[in-house]
């Protein structure tokens, strides 16, 4: 059984990375992650300066999943350029949002001025930022955005994306990325302003913004599924698609393949199973390929059959 890959021309013992957040904020985090089994790491969505977030409590697992508030905290731009400048990783993956549009550039300007190789994940779509909406529900803000970045970015750049529920967004989205020198889209960011009450107390479970956070986990497989599905299927295929979004076992990953996923992220099941997650689900990823009589991922990435 081969479940190695490559992406941007690079070879990975596999197609499984950490969602942007979970497990990858300190260097100890990201050093756990690197010696796992994952194929690759992203370290902590990075802003110009280090942030505290949100107050807590800010992320509870619940029975379905995850619900979180976090509100972007990190340890700032340098601490993750510094970070991936001691590494050997063939492929290194750094997220970076600003807190506002001047800040997105100035951040992406600082990626580019610095010795970082790897590739870049945008993230368009924090949805705990109290204030700020979430960049990519903006279409006309993220085309605009986009072409100032590109104007000046000439590394490697993926985007960040929120869940889009409806086929004439998905349109529209597609339509704008395929402007652009994208390496990949990586659906989706947790599905937005999402509440849990907990019925032993009638209350909120996350303090930040009156309750209200992004939910994660098994509930949000469906959506990421078709947000993949859609953007594979909409994108020109030298942008490649990451699907993140309600993995919890090897048929999940099987899945987000299927729909067109060349990598697949891992968020709240690594949050609460730790990197051993990994091992699990490429085990269990081998399995299913070893059921259905695959050899390799290239013989079924893609393939989702249709009625
Ligand atoms: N998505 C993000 O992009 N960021 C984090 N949470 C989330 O669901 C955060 O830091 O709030």
């Amino acid at each position: 059984m081969n479940l190695q890959t490559t992406f941007y021309g690079q070879p990975l013992a596999n197609c499984l990375m950490n969602a942007s957040g979970v497990h990858c904020m300190t260097n100890t985090e990201l050093a756990e992650l690197a010696a796992s089994q994952a194929g690759a790491v992203i370290s902590k969505t990075a802003t110009l300066t280090a942030r505290a977030g949100n107050p807590e409590p800010r992320y509870v697992d619940t029975s379905l999943g995850s619900i979180n508030s976090m509100g972007l905290p990190n340890l700032g731009l340098d601490y993750y350029l510094d970070y991936w400048a001691t590494r050997t990783e063939p492929l290194q993956f750094l997220s970076v949002a600003g807190m506002n549009y001047t800040e997105n550039i100035t951040a992406l300007k600082k990626i580019e001025a610095s010795d970082f190789t790897g590739i870049t994940e945008f993230n368009l779509s924090c949805p705990n930022l109290p204030g700020k909406p979430q960049i990519a529900y903006d279409f006309e803000l993220t085309k605009k955005l986009l072409t100032e970045v590109f104007q000046f970015f000439t590394k490697p750049l993926g985007v960040k994306l929120p869940p889009y529920f409806d086929l004439a967004h998905f349109d529209q989205m597609a339509e704008i990325l395929n402007q652009f020198p994208l390496v990949y889209v990586n659906s989706i960011n947790s599905v937005g302003n999402g509440l849990v009450i907990d019925p032993k107390t009638d209350a909120v479970v996350i303090k930040p913004k009156a309750g209200f956070g992004g939910i994660g986990g098994e509930y949000v497989k469906p959506t990421a599924l078709a947000n993949v599905r859609a953007f594979y299927t909409r994108l020109k295929p030298e942008i490649k698609i990451i699907g993140t979004g309600g993995v919890l076992t090897g048929q999940d990953v099987f899945e987000h393949l299927l729909c067109g996923a060349s990598l697949v992220q891992v968020g709240t099941q690594l949050h609460q199973e730790g990197p051993e997650v990994f091992a699990r689900l490429t085990a269990e990823l081998a399995a299913v390929m070893e059921q259905k009589g695959y050899q390799s991922l290239a013989d079924f990435q893609g393939k989702l059959k249709t009625l």
